[in-house]
C-alpha cells in the first residue's frame, strides 16, 4: 500500500513545545533510560505539591503507586494555582448550551463556584473517602461538581446522561455512593433528557444514597423527595466561598469510571491523583501543543474518559481555555460544530472518527459555510481513522494546514499513550505514529514473543505509566485476570496492532474483532476500511460469523452516502470490491444495507451486538452502553424480511 507522509511544517515546528525528531527522540530516550528522574522532574515542575513524595514509583506487579507519600490536590492544581498568575481572569470554560445559551467562566469565577459547591457537600457531611455519583448534562456545573469532589477527596463516578435508570442503579450500588448529583434534565436534539426521573427510578434499591442534589437546567417539572432531594441553588445560595483544598495522598482515588467489558458486568476503572494528573497535563503540551492563547475544544462527553482527561483535568491543570458544548453535532443543523469553531475562533479541535464520518457524509457545504481559519491543530480519538475520513478532515476542515494528532489510549490508560508530537513526528494517515515519552508498547504473539515488523499481534505495554488504572473497583482479581494474565506480568490492551519499518503503530481494533477466514487472520477493520474506500459507502461495520467451511464468514453492515442505489447491484459490486482490495478470501459472504449502526454513546460500533444478530438474530448481555436501542430492533427486523 502506498503511504503518504506529512512532515510538520517548519512554521508549526518552530513554535512547538517539542520540535523535530531530535526533540522527540531526546525526550523518549531520557524517559526510557531513567523513568524516575524523568517523571520526578516533571512532577516537580508541572504540578503543585503540599508535600513531596517518597518514591517516584513503586511497582509490585500488577499494582503500582506513583509519587506515594506526596500530598497534592487535583482541584488545587486545576484552579487555585492559576489565581496567582495572569491566568486568573482568563476564561477557563467557554460553554455553549444546545439552545444557544452561553457562559464564560474565568479561573477566578471557577474557584468561587467550586469552593461553594465543595462547602455544600461538606455541609451535608461528605468527606475524604466517600463516593459521589454524578449524572448530569454537559453544563459547567458538571466540571464544578467533579472539582468540588476532588477538592475534598470524595471519589466521583460520572454516569453518562443518556444511561438508563437501570445502568445508573448498578453503578450506584457497585460504588456504594452516598450522594447523587444530578439535574432536572439536559438538552439533546431539541428534546429534554429527563435525568431526575431516571434518578428517582434507580434509587428504589439504593439505600446508601443519603442526598440527591439537583441542578435546575431545563426548568421542567420534577418530583422532589422531602429530606433526600435538594435544589443545587438552594444549598449553594448560603455556602461560603472559602473552602481550602484538602492535601491528599498522591494515590488517593480520584474517580471510578465504568466501561463495558466482555461480560455483562461493567468494570469500574479506578484512577488516582498525582500520576493521573501529571500525564493528563503533559499530554496537553506534548500532543495538543497547548499555548496560552489557544482556544481548545474537545467534543467528547464528560461521561466517558476523553471528557475526564481532555475537557476537565488536562486542560484546566494546564491553564487552557476549554470549549464545552452541551448538545448534538447535528442540531439544529449539520454545521453546529463548524459554527462553534468560527464563533469562538477555536484553534485546537479534538473529536472522533465517527463524528468525522457522520459530518463528511453530509457534504462539504456545511463546513464551507464557515470561516475555519482559526484552526491550527486537529485531533482524533476512539477508533482507527480510515484514510478517506483522515483526508477529508485534513483537507476540508484543516484546509491542508493543520496537523492531525491520532491519539491512541483507553479508559484504562487514563491519558494518551501513542500519538504524534505534532511539531516533531511526521504523520501517516491512519497511524497513531509513535509512543509518548515513558510509554513502552510492543506487539507480541500469544507467548509474549515480539512480532516482526509488519506482522499483526497483540498490543501490550511493558512498563507502568503514571496515569495507569490502579485496579477495578472492588475486584482486584478481575483486574489481574483481565489485564495481566494473558501474557503474565505484562499489561494487555485487548487491541491488535502492527508496527511498520519506521516503528509506527497501526491499531487494528479489538482482539475479539479479529476474524479467521480460511486460516487467514483478517481484522474486521481491514474489511471496514476497504468498504469505506468505495465512493458509495459512508460507514461500515464488519463481523465474523461461524462458517462450516471457512471457519468464519465475513458479514458486513453498510450505511450509504446520499444517492440512488440498487441494493442488489451495489451488494455484488461491494463484495467484488473487497475481494479486489484485500484478496478473494476476504470476499464478504453477506452485505446488509442499513440506516444506522448500533453504537455506544462514545461512538464505538458495538460489533458484539452485530455478531449476535448474524449468528442468532437475537441480542443478549449488557446493552447499557448502546446509544440507540432502536437500531438493534431495526437491524433484526430487517433480517426477518429477507
Ligand atoms: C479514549 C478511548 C479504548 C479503545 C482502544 C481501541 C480504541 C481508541 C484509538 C483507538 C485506534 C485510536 N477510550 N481506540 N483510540 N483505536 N486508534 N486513536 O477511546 O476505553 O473508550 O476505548 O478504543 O480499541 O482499546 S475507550
Amino acid at each position: 500500500m502506498s503511504q503518504s507522509i506529512y512532515p510538520p511544517s517548519s512554521e508549526f515546528s518552530a513554535k512547538a513545545h517539542v520540535s523535530g525528531m531530535e526533540g522527540y527522540n531526546a525526550l523518549y530516550e531520557k524517559a526510557k533510560d531513567d523513568p524516575e528522574a524523568f517523571w520526578g522532574e516533571l512532577a516537580e515542575k508541572e504540578l503543585f505539591w503540599f508535600e513531596k513524595w517518597n518514591h517516584v514509583f513503586e511497582w509490585n506487579p500488577p499494582f503500582v503507586k506513583w509519587f506515594a507519600g506526596g500530598k497534592t490536590n487535583v482541584s488545587y492544581n486545576c484552579v487555585d494555582r492559576h489565581l496567582t498568575t495572569p491566568r486568573k481572569n482568563k476564561v477557563a470554560i467557554l460553554w455553549e448550551g444546545e439552545p444557544g445559551d452561553q457562559r464564560m467562566i474565568t479561573y477566578q469565577e471557577l474557584h468561587r463556584l467550586v469552593s461553594r459547591f465543595a462547602n455544600v457537600l461538606k455541609a451535608r457531611g461528605f468527606k475524604e473517602g466517600d463516593r459521589a455519583i454524578v449524572y448530569m448534562p454537559m453544563v459547567p456545573e458538571l466540571p464544578v461538581a467533579l472539582l468540588a469532589c476532588a477538592r475534598l477527596g470524595i471519589t466521583h463516578s460520572v454516569v453518562f446522561g443518556g444511561f438508563s435508570a437501570e445502568a445508573l442503579k448498578a453503578r450506584i450500588q457497585d460504588l456504594d455512593a452516598g450522594v447523587v448529583i444530578t439535574a432536572d434534565g439536559g438538552w439533546r436534539r431539541g428534546k429534554e433528557v429527563r435525568l431526575k426521573d431516571a434518578v428517582d427510578e434507580s434509587l428504589a434499591g439504593c439505600p446508601s444514597v443519603k442526598d440527591v442534589i439537583v441542578l435546575k437546567r431545563t426548568g421542567s417539572n420534577v418530583t422532589m423527595k422531602e429530606g433526600r432531594d435538594h435544589w443545587w441553588h438552594d444549598l449553594d445560595a448560603t455556602a461560603s466561598e472559602d473552602c481550602p483544598a484538602v492535601p491528599l495522598d498522591s494515590e488517593h482515588p480520584l474517580y471510578v469510571l465504568y466501561t463495558s467489558g466482555t461480560t455483562g458486568k461493567p468494570k469500574g476503572i479506578l484512577h488516582t491523583t498525582g500520576g493521573y494528573l501529571l500525564q493528563a497535563t503533559m499530554t496537553m503540551k506534548w500532543v495538543f501543543d497547548l499555548k496560552e492563547e489557544d482556544t481548545y475544544w474537545c467534543t467528547a462527553d464528560i461521561g466517558w474518559v476523553t471528557g475526564h482527561s481532555y475537557i476537565v483535568y488536562g486542560p484546566l491543570s494546564a491553564g487552557a481555555t476549554s470549549v464545552m458544548y452541551e448538545g448534538a453535532p447535528d442540531f439544529p443543523a449539520f454545521d453546529r460544530f463548524w459554527r462553534i469553531v468560527e464563533k469562538y475562533r477555536v484553534t485546537t479541535f479534538y473529536t472522533s472518527p465517527t463524528a468525522i464520518r457522520a459530518l463528511l457524509r453530509q457534504g462539504d457545504q456545511w463546513p464551507n459555510m464557515h470561516d475555519l481559519s482559526s484552526l491550527r491543530l486537529l485531533g482524533s480519538v476512539g477508533e482507527p481513522i480510515n484514510p478517506a475520513a483522515w483526508e477529508w478532515y485534513h483537507r476540508v476542515i484543516g484546509k491542508g494546514r493543520c496537523p492531525i494528532v491520532d491519539t491512541w489510549w483507553q479508559t484504562e490508560t487514563g491519558a494518551i499513550m501513542i500519538a504524534p508530537m505534532p511539531g516533531a513526528v511526521p504523520l501517516k494517515p491512519g497511524s497513531g505514529t509513535l509512543p509518548l515519552p515513558g510509554i513502552l508498547p510492543d506487539i507480541v504473539d500469544f507467548n509474549g514473543i515480539p512480532m516482526e515488523e509488519g506482522r499483526e499481534g497483540f498490543l501490550i505495554v511493558r512498563r507502568p505509566w503514571p496515569s495507569m488504572l490502579r485496579t477495578l473497583w472492588g475486584d482486584p482479581e478481575r483486574y489481574k485476570e483481565n489485564y495481566w494474565s494473558r501474557i503474565p506480568g505484562i499489561y494487555f490492551t485487548g487491541d491488535a496492532a502492527r508496527r511498520d519499518a519506521d516503528g509506527y503503530y497501526w491499531i487494528l481494533g479489538r482482539v475479539d474483532d479479529v476474524m479467521n477466514v480460511s486460516g487467514h487472520r483478517l481484522s474486521t477493520m481491514e474489511v471496514e476500511s476497504a468498504l469505506v474506500r468505495h465512493p458509495a459507502v459512508a460507514e461500515a461495520a464488519v463481523v465474523g460469523r461461524p462458517h462450516e467451511i471457512t471457519g468464519q464468514a465475513v458479514c458486513c453492515f453498510v450505511t450509504l452516502k446520499k444517492g440512488d442505489y440498487d441494493p442488489a447491484v451495489l451488494g455484488k459490486e461491494l463484495r467484488q470490491w473487497v475481494a479486489h482490495e484485500i484478496g478473494a478470501f476476504a470476499r464478504p459472504e453477506e452485505i446488509r444495507f442499513t440506516e444506522g449502526l448500533p453504537k455506544t454513546r462514545s461512538g464505538k460500533i458495538m460489533r458484539r451486538l452485530l455478531r449476535e444478530i448474524v449468528t442468532s438474530n437475537a441480542v443478549t448481555g449488557d446493552v447499557t452502553t448502546l446509544e440507540d436501542m432502536g437500531s438493534i430492533t431495526r437491524l433484526a427486523a430487517q433480517h426477518d424480511e429477507e
